[in-house]
């Protein structure tokens, strides 16, 4: 599968339970609103399916301990089923579109994605490192673990998830749009090497020398790139309905080049769009944008 595959399968996960508050879980439904698949379909791909996976809404007991992370057990049934529909798409032939949800959904992606590629680029787009582990984080909120999930570092990791394959290698990651990072985060980046394009590498180097050398990076000897879209890496001005929204982010054309940068390289093999949150939103505009942030991705030009 890649994005010149021409079939799609939309995925959806309405979970919000990971989050810093309620309402991740009304974005897929609020994507879909925003226009997502007529501008899948006028781009000349075939739906080839729109799943919505059944997900919790109400914690079935109290919260677990702070030190496992809060909801716990629901993520791990989240992650299971988002996991099986991404790596049945890939098998299929299929690009996978994935819609959340908070960006815990990211560690069923991963896995499914891991099921089938053992070599794959990941591309971060993000405020936030993602990188916490239930001992270091301090809030128990797991949409702000999935990367050492990913990479194996938390407790809750891949290796818990049933079909999922190997860790996600830390030199073929890449953040984009960092600005909020905790003291552990900041440490693990830089003892794991990974490459950390900051709001201040952005000012410096420009989206373009940025996008490049991420496109390089997760792109040059991988099966392929997986780029992870949290919509909070954008401006608040710009993305205001997400839920930890932080100031300084990136503008609507830094997103677009990126996104149109990164269908150019024809390395795309996935996309995931993760906490838009409709109950902060004004008149869909976030919904909106993202909505355009696909079109980019899947190949729309201005021209
Ligand atoms: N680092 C903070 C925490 O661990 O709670 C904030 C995480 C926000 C995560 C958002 C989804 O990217
Ligand atoms: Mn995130
Ligand atoms: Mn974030
Ligand atoms: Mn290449």
């Amino acid at each position: 599968a890649s994005s010149h595959s021409k079939e799609i399968a939309v995925i959806k996960v309405p979970f919000g339970l990971a989050g810093a508050r309620n309402g991740a879980e009304l974005a897929p439904d609020e994507l879909i609103t925003a226009g997502l698949k007529r501008e899948i379909l006028s781009l000349g791909y075939r739906l080839n399916r729109e799943v919505r996976v059944d997900c919790p809404s109400q914690p079935a007991s109290v919260p677990a301990r702070r030190q496992t992370g809060k909801h716990l057990n629901e993520v791990q049934q989240v992650s299971e089923k988002v996991c099986h529909e991404v790596s049945s798409a890939l098998h299929e032939g299929v690009f996978p579109l994935v819609l959340g949800g908070d960006h815990s959904v990211g560690i069923g992606t991963l896995a499914g994605l891991t099921a089938y590629y053992s070599n794959l680029g990941v591309i971060w787009f993000d405020a936030h490192a993602d990188l916490n582990t239930e001992e270091h984080s301090l809030t128990g909120n797991m949409h702000g673990m999935s990367l050492a999930a990913g990479l194996g570092h938390s407790t809750f990791n891949l290796s818990k998830i049933k079909g999922a394959g190997s860790f996600i290698n830390p030199s073929k990651l890449v953040y984009i749009g960092l600005r909020d990072l905790d003291q552990y985060e900041k440490e693990q980046i830089r003892a794991l090497g990974i490459r950390a394009f900051t709001m201040h590498d952005i000012d410096r180097l420009g989206m373009k020398q940025v996008i490049d050398q991420a496109i390089n990076i997760a792109g040059s000897g991988t099966e392929g790139i997986h780029v992870s879209f949290d919509m909070d890496c954008l401006d608040p001005r710009e993305a205001p309905g997400v839920g930890t929204p932080v100031p300084g982010g990136l503008s609507y054309r830094e997103a677009h080049f990126a996104m149109e940068c990164l269908a150019l390289s024809n390395h795309v093999v996935s996309m995931e769009l993760v906490e838009v949150n409709p109950l902060l939103d004004q008149n869909r505009h976030t919904a909106r944008l993202g909505v355009g942030l696909i079109a980019s991705v899947l190949g729309k030009t201005i021209l």
